[in-house]
C-alpha cells in the first residue's frame, strides 16, 4: 500500500472545510473506499502524490489532457498569456481563434458560444432548444450525465451513479417530471415516449458514446434512429460530446458515426485543462441566443484568455502529422494488453474502447447498455482499483467513469499499466 500520510492529513483537514473534503463528489473515493490520493504535481503520463508516489494516470482529469499533464506547449502559452492578463470582461481575437479552430474541425458547430463548464454547456443547449421549439420535454438515456443542472439530474451518470444517487434532492419534481427517460442503445423506448408526448418535446440528448456509465458504444442504428425521430417529430437532437469531442477524432464522434445533430455542446479537451464549455450548431438556431437573439445567457469568464491559450494550443497540437493515429495505437496497445492479462488470469473481461477512452468491464460478456454495466462486479472491482493503485496506477475511482489515454502514454507507460493489470488481476 503506497504511503498516503499527508493524503490523508489534508483529506482530513479538508473535510471540515470542504463538503466530502473534495469540490467534484467522484474525487472522494467513496464507492471504492481509502484516502483519495492528492496529487502535488504531473509531467506527460505520469503525476507524483503529496506523498512522493508515482503513477501512471488514467484519470487526466476526466478527458481534458489528451496532451498529457504540464504539456510544454500549454505551459508556454499559458505563460506568455497570464503575462498580458487573466481576464478583461471584453471581447478578445482569441476567441475568434477558438470559434473558428471549432468550426474546422466540428461541421454542425456552424456558430459556437464559449462558456466555463460542460454544465454551463448543456444548460444553455436545453434552454435554447426548449425556446426554439417551444416546447418543455427533454428526453436523455438512464446513465448518461450531461452536467449537474436541475433538468439532468435525472438517473445521471459519472458522480451521480457511482453516489447511488442518480436523481438528486433540492431538484423540483414538477421540473424533473419534464425530464423523460429512454434506455441507451434501445429506440423502441425513445419511439415510445414520442408516441406519448412526441408534440411536447423539445429535444433528446444523448452522449453519442457513453463515457458516464464506463464505455458504452451505440449499437448500429442507434443515433441514426435517433436522428429520424427527431425529424419526424420536430424535435432537436443534441449530441453531448464534452467528453468525446476532440478526443475520439479530431471532429469528435460526430465525425465518425455521419449523424448531424441540430446542437452539440462540448468542453474539457478545448481549454488544456482549464475551465471551459462550449455549445454550438445550426446557424439559425444558435442565432437565437443574446445579444443576437432573446435567449439568454451570459458568463462573467466565458471564453477567458487563459483558457483558450490553453485549448488552442492543445487543439494544435492535435493537428500534428499522425496524432490521433498515434493515439489510436496506443490505446489499443492498453486495450490488448488488459485483455492478454485478464486471460492470462481467467478473469473475464470485456472492454469498451472508442479511440483513447474506455473502460475495462469485469463482465463474461460485451457490455452493451446500462442493465449489463449494473451487471459486473463492483466489489471484485474495487480490489482491482487498490491492486492498481499500489501498483502505480491511478484509476478513476469508480467503475461508471472511463480511462483516458494521452499522447503521452508512451510504450513504457502502457507497459507499466498492463504489468501492474497483470498482477491485480491474479489477486482478484
Ligand atoms: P463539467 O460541468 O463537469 O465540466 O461537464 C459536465 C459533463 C457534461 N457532459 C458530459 C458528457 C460529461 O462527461 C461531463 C462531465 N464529465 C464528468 C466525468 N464523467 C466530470 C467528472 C466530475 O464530475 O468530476
Amino acid at each position: 500500500m503506497p504511503d498516503l500520510k499527508r493524503s490523508q492529513a489534508i483529506f482530513e483537514a479538508a473535510q471540515k472545510l470542504i463538503p466530502g473534503g473534495v469540490n467534484s463528489p467522484v474525487r472522494a473515493y467513496r464507492s471504492v473506499g481509502g484516502t483519495p490520493v492528492h496529487v502535488a504535481h504531473g509531467a506527460g503520463a505520469w503525476v507524483t502524490d503529496v506523498d512522493g508516489n508515482k503513477y501512471v494516470d488514467l484519470v487526466l482529469s476526466y478527458g481534458p489532457l489528451i496532451l498529457g499533464h504540464a504539456d510544454p506547449r500549454v505551459s508556454s502559452a499559458l505563460h506568455a498569456a497570464v503575462e498580458k492578463g487573466t481576464a478583461y470582461g471584453a471581447p478578445t481575437e482569441a476567441e475568434l481563434d477558438m470559434a473558428r479552430e471549432i468550426r474546422a474541425r466540428v461541421a454542425p458547430a456552424e456558430m459556437v458560444r464559449l462558456v466555463n463548464s460542460g454544465t454551463e454547456a448543456t444548460m444553455a443547449a436545453l434552454r435554447l432548444a426548449r425556446a426554439a421549439t417551444k416546447r418543455d420535454l427533454l428526453v436523455k438515456f438512464d446513465g448518461c450525465y450531461h452536467g449537474h443542472a436541475d433538468s439532468f439530474l435525472v438517473k445521471a451518470g459519472s458522480g451521480a451513479l457511482t453516489q447511488g444517487a442518480p436523481d438528486s434532492p433540492g431538484v423540483p419534481a414538477a421540473l424533473a417530471a419534464l425530464t423523460l427517460i429512454a434506455q441507451y442503445n434501445d429506440l423502441e423506448s425513445v419511439q415510445a415516449l414520442f408516441e406519448q408526448r412526441g408534440k411536447e418535446i423539445a429535444c433528446v440528448f444523448v452522449e453519442p458514446v457513453a463515457g458516464n456509465v464506463g464505455l458504452v458504444r451505440p449499437a448500429a442504428g442507434f443515433l441514426e434512429g435517433l436522428r429520424a425521430i427527431c425529424d419526424q417529430h420536430g424535435a432537436l437532437l443534441v449530441f453531448d460530446e464534452v467528453m468525446t469531442g476532440f478526443r475520439v477524432a479530431r471532429g469528435g464522434y460526430q465525425e465518425i458515426c455521419g449523424v448531424k445533430p441540430d446542437l452539440i455542446t462540448l468542453g474539457k479537451v478545448i481549454g488544456g485543462g482549464l475551465p471551459i464549455g462550449a455549445y454550438g450548431g445550426r446557424a439559425d438556431l444558435m442565432s437565437r441566443i443574446a445579444p443576437a437573439g432573446d435567449v439568454y445567457q451570459a458568463g462573467t469568464l466565458s471564453g477567458n484568455p487563459l483558457a483558450i491559450a490553453g485549448g488552442l494550443a492543445t487543439l494544435r497540437a492535435t493537428d500534428e502529422h499522425g496524432f490521433y493515429a498515434r493515439l489510436e495505437r496506443q490505446s489499443a496497445r492498453l486495450q490488448t494488453g488488459l485483455e492478454n492479462a485478464a486471460k492470462k488470469n481467467k478473469v473475464p473481461l470485456h472492454v469498451g474502447r472508442q479511440g483513447a477512452m474506455l473502460c475495462p468491464y469485469l463482465s463474461e460478456v460485451p457490455v452493451t447498455n446500462l442493465a449489463l454495466v449494473m451487471k459486473t462486479d463492483r466489489a471484485k472491482w474495487t480490489r482491482f482499483f487498490h491492486a492498481m493503485l499500489e501498483r502505480g496506477v491511478l484509476l478513476p475511482p469508480s467503475p461508471f467513469e472511463a480511462w483516458f489515454v494521452s499522447i503521452a502514454h508512451d510504450d513504457a507507460a502502457i507497459d507499466h499499466v498492463v504489468r501492474a493489470a497483470e498482477e491485480a488481476f491474479g489477486k482478484l
